[in-house]
């Protein structure tokens, strides 16, 4: 019997619901049509599925502006759906990761409309961040949203409220009992609806300090927080050590809590992964000490170049400082908020690289679309939907890209995905990308995602930590391989735009792209490619 929970070294899919499939053709994505693909799903090989939110919202940011975390927005369907989705999913299996915004309400959730109306000094405003105008009437200090343009919004009567992300999501305080008490409330209603873990929205921000002190280069910072705004690495690493509103101490008392919460349901092993990107990355650790949450993202790979030093000091420190806490790493290439990562670094690329780390130890997440190979989708500035786009004047042209809907079968856009107008423009050059077309070819990504899942959990989960390679190894001298042991796996990758000799052993059960041949006793790997090798 393995012991290990189920979460531990799983593979997650991440589905963000509005661009996955349209059940009833207005063009949206709905949870019927993610239960009308979940044998897809299972087949791909993963443990779990992540569905980024579908609760009630007005959707000026894709769903992560909640106006009721306890109900199902009409456009993705009701609340039987959802029990049907999860009811399905398990019947397969699979397990379902909700995600959960306790940064910010929507600023349609009852409490905010409450708030406005009950005016200054009231206990409705507690609940969010209220403060006055300074006395020369501007906001009470200078920070930037992470979506552009000012941290604050004033409101009839003169105050301003904060919000770090748009003006639609006003930021909870989690000083206030209510706010702790409330959530409480709705991690329960969803675990009680049979949910099996949470992925937890800009974790490390609930705690606020010093909301009333400007911060020296404001608009660097928003930049530097963003995934899709690509920016120096030094220049970025030392904003990051600056922010004023990430990352407080007084978090880890929250999760400390929810952990217990968690843990009085026992045997269904419920699970929490953070979303925190913060700095220095040993403070990631925090959030994974035994009593608090079970997984934290490593954001490292979703910016790191296709080099092998950097992947190399990525990996390595994600493995070692997880091990400080006994916590394993998570690994992600591509999300709903960043660039897909074959447009990032490149197609081939994006394949070695996926291929490489699904042989490390920990949990790996794919983000729907991603075992396509899917570019970002083309987007015109009249078609786009991302605030960030608003916010900015259209200077950051935002996430969309990423979150343009799958292609399912056919040779005409939307290729299956709704009978109706997609809510965003599938391109018809994506008519070689469709499910449907890459189960035809075996050299597909989809092949590659779904043999690889395959081999990793037959070979791999359970299998211990890896050794790094030296002879195949010499990325601190940036070189063109990066090579490590597991268990009884041998993986290469060859960064280098042409072929490379390495003297791994064993035999090839899979890679990335191209042939691999053997000379002078030495395997030639290809170039942009990764393969594995079985003792
Ligand atoms: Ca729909």
């Amino acid at each position: 019997m393995n012991s290990a929970p189920w979460w531990k070294e799983a593979t997650i899919y991440q589905i963000y619901p509005r661009s996955f499939f349209d059940s009833n053709g207005d063009g949206e994505g709905d949870l019927p049509g993610v239960t009308s693909q979940l044998d897809y799903v299972k087949n791909l090989g993963v443990d779990a599925i992540w569905l980024s939110p579908f609760y009630t919202s007005p959707n000026k940011d894709g769903g992560y502006d909640v106006a009721n975390p306890r109900d199902v927005d009409p456009r993705f369907g009701n609340l039987d759906d959802a029990k049907e989705l999860i009811a399905q999913a398990h019947r397969r299996n699979l397990r379902v990761i909700a995600d959960i915004v306790p940064n910010h309400f929507s600023d349609q959730h009852e409490w905010f409309q409450a708030a406005l109306k009950a005016g200054r000094g009231s206990k409705e405003r507690e609940r969010f961040h209220f403060y006055d105008a300074n006395p020369d009437g501007t906001p009470p200090n200078n920070w930037i949203s992470l979506f552009g343009g000012p941290s604050w919004t004033q409101v009839a009567d003169g105050q301003f409220y904060l919000h770090l992300f748009d003006s639609s999501q006003p930021d909870l305080n989690w000083e206030n009992p209510e706010v702790n008490a409330d959530f409480e409330k709705t991690l329960r209603f969803w675990i009680d609806l049979g949910v099996d873990g949470f992925r937890i929205d800009v974790a490390h921000g609930l705690i606020k300090e010093d909301v009333l002190i400007n911060h020296s280069d404001p608009q660097g910072l928003s930049n530097a927080l963003r995934l899709d705004v690509a920016m120096d690495a030094e220049v970025r690493n030392a904003l990051l050590l600056t922010v004023p509103y990430f990352d407080r101490q007084g978090v880890h008392e929250i999760y400390r809590k929810w952990r217990k919460l968690f843990d009085s349901y026992g045997e269904r092993e419920i699970m929490a992964v953070a979303e925190a990107w913060v700095h220095p990355p040993v403070n990631a650790t925090r959030y994974v000490r035994a009593d608090e949450l079970h997984q934290v993202f490593n954001f490292d790979l979703l910016t790191a170049e296709f080099d092998s030093k950097v992947l190399f000091d990525v990996i390595e420190r994600s493995i070692s400082l997880n091990a400080t806490v006994n916590a394993l790493p998570t690994w992600a290439l591509s999300n709903h908020d960043s660039p897909r990562v074959a447009t990032r670094i490149g197609d081939e690329q994006a394949r070695a690289l996926a291929l490489f780390v699904f042989g490390l130890p920990g949990s790996a997440y794919v983000f729907a679309g991603q075992e396509l190979g899917l570019p970002d989708g083309q987007i015109e500035d009249s078609d786009r939907q991302d605030p960030t786009f608003f916010r900015t004047n259209g200077q950051i042209k935002g996430r969309d890209g990423a979150r343009v809907p799958l292609p399912w079968s056919g040779n005409t856009t939307p290729f299956g995905f709704s009978t109706g107008k997609p809510w965003l423009p599938i391109s018809q050059s994506w008519k070689d990308l469709t499910v449907e077309s890459e189960l035809a070819d075996p050299k597909s990504s989809l092949h590659l995602y779904r043999n690889a899942l395959e081999l990793r959990k037959k070979l791999l989960v359970g299998a211990g930590g890896i050794t790094w390679l030296e002879s195949c190894y010499h990325g601190s001298k940036g070189e063109s391989l990066l090579s490590y042991s597991r268990g009884a796996i041998t993986v290469v990758m060859n960064l280098s735009d042409s072929a490379k000799e390495c003297d791994a052993e064993g035999k090839l059960i899979i890679v990335s792209g191209g042939t691999v041949d053997a000379r002078d006793g030495k395997k030639v790997i290809p170039a942009r490619s990764t393969a594995w090798f079985l003792a």
